[in-house]
């Protein structure tokens, strides 16, 4: 089977049910971007493994058991004395949710290229990377550049998911390092803002899938939310629609489209057929607590076919 890797920061995520400084229960979780997709890409079937920087302390301990036990591979995994990183996620309101991070100095953020290098073996058949790792810590930014580049000579393809996190760097310093990111991958992914921001002259969404498709990107895919999502093949410009879902937790949706994309893209589906697939994933993920759990298996893939409020007897 094809070994699909990504690599990155875990963290662990705490979910409030209410104002954080009130207190109250917390529901703890698995979390970060590429962790995300390695996982939603196993519950597919596929071989996927993660590759980071864990704490040498139990929620770097409670990570590792949470991917042993959705069957993503760990093997280069490595440990550090710094901390697992946190991140708070907190319902102050039922429509507003607000991050919190714990991440400074983290283990996650000592990340380096030698530690790509034990990661990108010969079984290596894709890699994802994204945009939160270069903000990370000058070792992870230089470690994500090189897998990268060592994707470009190997001829290795690789997806980019740009993610802009304004707590960890600014859009100049963003713009500035992610065109070095995105360059000749296969897929970069993006909000309309995210994908500006790759593409520095491509000020509306047209002009930034332009400005990278030129770069030698392959596919430029625009997450929507709500209203779906839209690929930019060179050739032609698709548009799929959301699934009609009750929202319970958006966040994590776009990494859940990600893995439906490129899932999709690897079993040698049509471009119509990725965005179906990504949007699929994204409303399984909004549905449920948590950034993954509520992913689908490939057997359940059909379920939200049938109406909603549907009992399967
Ligand atoms: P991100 O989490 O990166 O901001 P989006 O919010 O665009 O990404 O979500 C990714 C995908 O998940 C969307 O393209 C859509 O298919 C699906 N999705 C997101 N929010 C909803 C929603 N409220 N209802 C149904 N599907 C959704
Ligand atoms: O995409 C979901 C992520 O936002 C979350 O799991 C944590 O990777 C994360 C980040 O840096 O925000």
């Amino acid at each position: 089977a094809p070994r699909i890797v990504t690599l990155g920061e875990a963290l662990v995520s705490l979910r409030s049910v209410g104002p954080l400084t009130i207190g109250g229960p917390l529901s703890m979780h698995a979390a970060g971007a590429e962790l995300n997709v390695a996982v939603a890409l196993a519950r597919l079937g596929y071989a996927s493994s993660w590759g980071g920087v864990l704490g040498d302390d139990e929620l770097g301990e409670f990570i590792l058991r949470s991917l042993a036990a959705e069957r993503v591979d760990t093997t280069h995994v490595r440990r550090d004395t710094r901390p697992t990183a946190i991140m708070f996620l907190e319902a102050r309101t039922p429509e507003v949710s607000r991050i919190f991070y714990h991440r400074k100095d983290s283990a996650g953020a000592r990340l380096s290229p030698h530690d790509v290098d034990r990661l990108l073996d010969r079984d290596l058949a894709w890699l994802h990377l994204t945009g939160i790792t270069p903000a990370l810590s000058e070792g992870a930014r230089a470690a994500v550049l090189h897998a990268a580049q060592t994707c470009r000579r190997r001829s290795v393809p690789f997806s980019v998911d740009v993610n802009f996190r304004s707590k960890l760097w600014s859009e100049q310093e963003a713009a500035e390092v992610l065109p070095w990111l995105t360059e000749g991958a296969e897929v970069v992914i993006g909000s309309p803002e995210e994908l500006a921001l790759a593409a520095p002259a491509g000020k509306t969404l047209e002009a930034a899938a332009e400005e990278l498709l030129a770069s030698g990107v392959g596919e430029v895919v625009a997450k929507l939310g709500a209203a779906g999502a839209r690929a930019f093949t060179g050739r032609h410009v698709l548009d799929a629609p959301a699934f009609p879902v009750r929202a319970v937790d958006t966040v994590g949706a776009g990494d859940a489209f990600t893995a439906g994309y490129l899932s999709a893209r690897l079993d040698g589906e049509d471009v119509a057929a990725r965005l179906r697939r990504g949007c699929l994933l994204g409303a399984f993920a909004v549905g449920h607590l948590g950034d993954w759990e509520g992913l689908p298996r490939r057997d359940e893939l059909d379920l939200l076919d049938r109406g909603p409020g549907e009992t399967h007897r």
